[in-house]
């Protein structure tokens, strides 16, 4: 079963969007297997963004991610890596879709809410960069399989 990083960043930690944004994955028919609050550290903010690392955005982005608490989540389902980036929505909250995480609620491209893995390969990496193996819990929701 596909698996992606989802975290939202501080802005959305901030305006208590938290569990709005877990509402919507959850209503959606996603698993969470994974959860955590965490202070990012630089480095760690510096890996995750390292693709980035030219653009003249890069140190305003890292400086954000690390300045106030951030929720770090691993969502497991079919097709979930491209599924949660429709749910988030375009990079940029003024052009992404009404009825997306950043249609709704954003209005900055630099503040844009949430973060999610842009392909399978990505969320793999970024699922190990950001959890060890037994912060993720393996599990089903008990459901019929013809409900989803
Ligand atoms: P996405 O998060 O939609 O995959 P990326 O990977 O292009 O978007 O950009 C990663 C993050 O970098 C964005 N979420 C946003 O916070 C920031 N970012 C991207 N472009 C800009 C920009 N032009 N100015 C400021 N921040 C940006």
């Amino acid at each position: 079963m596909e698996r992606t990083f989802i975290m939202i960043k501080p802005d959305g930690v901030q305006r208590h969007l938290t569990g709005e944004i877990i509402h919507r994955f959850e209503r959606k028919g996603f698993t969470l297997v994974g959860l955590k609050m965490m202070q990012v550290s630089r480095e760690l903010a510096e890996t995750h963004y390292s693709v980035h690392q030219e653009r003249p955005f890069f140190k305003g982005l890292v400086d954000f991610i690390t300045s106030a608490p951030v929720i770090a989540m691993v969502w497991e389902g079919e097709n979930v890596v491209s599924a949660a980036r429709n749910l988030i929505g375009q990079t940029n909250p003024t052009t992404a879709d009404p009825g997306s995480i950043r249609g709704d609620f954003g209005v900055s491209i630099g503040r844009n809410l949430i973060h999610g893995s842009d392909a399978i390969e990505t969320a793999q990496t970024e699922i190990a960069l950001w959890f060890v193996e037994d912060e993720l819990v393996d599990w089903k929701p008990v459901r019929q399989s013809w409900l989803y």
